[in-house]
């Protein structure tokens, strides 16, 4: 039985190769005839959006996830799997289908109001029900059902109208088609692993590739479908190579055609776009990619899910994902009336109105220059004659002093995106100070705009996390070590009631080079000199040395390897206080 937080098939590898970073990302195939110039142009539109719907709808929402009074704690697409549900009882299922509220106009239209720009429907999932007409030998379709009409015929159109891209999803495993079946023991038990790992009849393999090229085919004559999104590449008879030739054989039907590259492997190609599935990647990635989330958590409508994420967590989400160069494609499972539930549409309405605000940060922006920055996230858009960067302040500075260490750029201006009037900075180097106001302005998230001169010239980044440990530490509570190294600075560290010097201590775990370093004491400026040590050869060395702190100070030097660095605090008016100690790989 699937464990709710980490089904098995998650925990076999199927997510995780697709979220590693550049420098460890698996080997990507390469399409040959694919150059990078027309996957660039054929990718522009995909890139510029962002922000998409995903829709799980079938045979499966008219239960909820719930199946003769019995609750799954899985998916609730996946009710057949989870309790073993037989055929020939799934089957009634198709009788119950009249989704009589759908309204593709309406679905449409929450999409777009929500700031999306395309929509992706689950046309076939996994139990092989297909929500269209299909002319493909199987009754297992829509005109099965009493509802009876077009839904992605209807689906399709509506998005024509709109203005919203159209895509269709494809479950490349089938627990229906007469092709494959569901591996039992002596008992006639199946277990969700063996719907997981559906078996291909022996010889039957083309007659079921001849089936679903004439079904996508039919997706792409009939709906004018802009991206097929496979899943359940995973299953064993389907090779790396099959799925190449299908990718190539859809893009032969429909050259502009994008699609993910779920078609293959997920975890050794790469084209048109990578999937994580409910997970950010940590950083930029080497190919074009999706993350997919699910509101709560099921793709399919399940009653009784009441673990919805917040609107401002799914802000964040969407924020978080363009920092890093993906596009957020994001869940909704209408109930068996056609309906999309009521605290979807309501988080929908949210993210709408933010992106109203601030759609400017999120459309056609490139991922943030920047390594981590402590306070948030950054996205940037650059032209011929600068460029711009959008601060997304996750933790608003209570100060009012936001500190963005590591732009060597000129800053011709910054703002509160969507507000008049410029905020004030000052530039010390390659830090900048921005004087912000002391409550964020945007309670779900404030977005300030810097406009600065040329493309972004970074000093590298991010800081780098390391243990901290002092000489002496202030004896109430919240004045420990650590205060200066949480991003924070509103929280500080304090020396011993007594002391006049001191020195905070990090210890990198590792031998590091480091080049850089940040320091803040804005509460009292008490420093009066002061060095940068690091731990070589049995001995305290220096890497800098200087008299004020006086606020915030980023020092730049000849880089140097050793594993622990400290503040040495020489000589103060007062105890040593310090908000932040942060250090920098060269
Ligand atoms: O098993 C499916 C699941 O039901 C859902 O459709 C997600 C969406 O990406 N894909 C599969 C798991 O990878």
């Amino acid at each position: 039985m699937f464990n709710m937080i980490k089904p098995a098939f998650l925990s076999i590898g199927l997510i995780s190769s697709t979220m590693h970073p550049v420098a460890s990302a698996a080997p990507v195939t390469p399409v040959s005839e694919d150059s990078q110039e027309s996957h660039q142009a054929r990718m522009k539109w995909w890139n510029e959006a962002r922000f998409g719907m995903f829709i799980h709808f079938g045979l499966y929402s008219v239960h909820g996830g719930v199946w003769n009074g019995k609750k799954t704690n899985f998916y609730a697409e996946w009710i057949q799997a989870t309790f073993d549900i037989k055929l020939e009882d799934y089957v009634h299922l198709s009788k119950k289908f009249n989704p009589n509220e759908f309204n593709a106009d309406d679905i449409v239209l929450t999409a777009k109001k929500a700031g999306m720009k395309y929509l992706v429907i689950t046309t076939k999932h996994h139990d092989g029900f297909c929500l269209w007409p299909t002319q493909q030998q199987t009754d297992w379709n829509i005109t099965a059902t009493p509802f009876k009409r077009d839904l992605i015929g209807e689906l399709a159109a509506a998005c024509k109208k709109h203005g919203i891209r159209f895509g269709t999803y494809y479950s490349i495993s089938d627990w229906h088609h007469p092709s494959q079946y569901i591996h039992r023991d002596a008992k006639g038990r199946a277990t969700e692993d063996s719907y997981f790992q559906t078996r291909m009849h022996e010889g039957r393999k083309a007659e079921y590739l001849a089936y679903m090229k004439a079904q996508i085919a039919e997706l792409i004559k009939n709906y004018d479908t802009d991206i097929i999104w496979f899943d359940a590449d995973w299953v064993g008879w389907w090779t790396l190579e099959e799925g190449q030739e299908l990718y190539r054989y859809i893009r032969s039907l429909k050259p502009s055609i994008i699609i993910n590259n779920r078609v293959a492997k997920r975890n050794k190609f790469k084209f048109d776009f990578g999937t994580p599935e409910n997970e950010t990647p940590e950083s930029t990635l080497d190919h074009a990619w999706e993350a997919c989330w699910t509101m709560n958590n099921s793709w399919g409508y399940k009653s009784h899910d009441n673990s919805w994420k917040s609107s401002q967590e799914l802000v964040r989400k969407l924020v978080d994902i363009s920092s890093k160069g993906g596009n957020l494609l994001l869940n909704v499972g209408p109930r068996g009336d056609g309906l999309i539930p009521g605290p979807s549409v309501e988080r929908l309405a949210d993210l709408g109105k933010w992106m109203e605000r601030n759609g400017e940060s999120i459309y056609g922006t490139a991922a943030s220059p920047f390594g981590k920055l402590r306070w948030g996230r950054c996205t940037a858009r650059n032209s011929p004659s600068g460029a711009t960067l959008y601060l997304h302040v996750f933790d608003w500075p209570k100060d009012g002093k936001l500190v963005l260490p590591g732009l060597k750029n000129a800053v011709l201006s910054a703002q509160l995106l969507g507000k008049d009037g410029n905020l004030t900075f000052d530039k010390q180097g390659s830090l900048v100070l921005l004087q912000v106001p002391d409550q964020a302005p945007d309670p779900t998230l404030s977005v300030i705009k810097l406009e600065i001169q040329g493309s972004p010239d970074i000093v590298p980044m991010p800081s780098l996390p390391g243990k901290l440990s002092a000489s002496s530490t202030w004896s109430a509570p919240g004045h420990e070590p650590s205060m200066a190294g949480d991003g924070k600075l509103s929280t500080r560290w304090s020396a011993a009631a007594t002391a006049k010097q001191g020195h905070l201590e990090i210890d990198l775990e590792n031998e590091t080079s480091v080049g850089n370093a940040f320091i803040v004491e804005n509460y009292a400026h008490r420093t009066e000199e002061f060095a940068l040590e690091y731990w070589q050869d049995g001995l305290w060395k220096e890497a800098w040395r200087g008299t004020k702190i006086a606020g915030e100070k980023w020092l730049s030097f000849p880089p140097v390897k050793a594993k622990k660095f400290r503040l040495n605090i020489l000589k103060a008016k007062d105890v040593p206080t310090i908000e932040e100690f942060s250090l920098y790989a060269h």
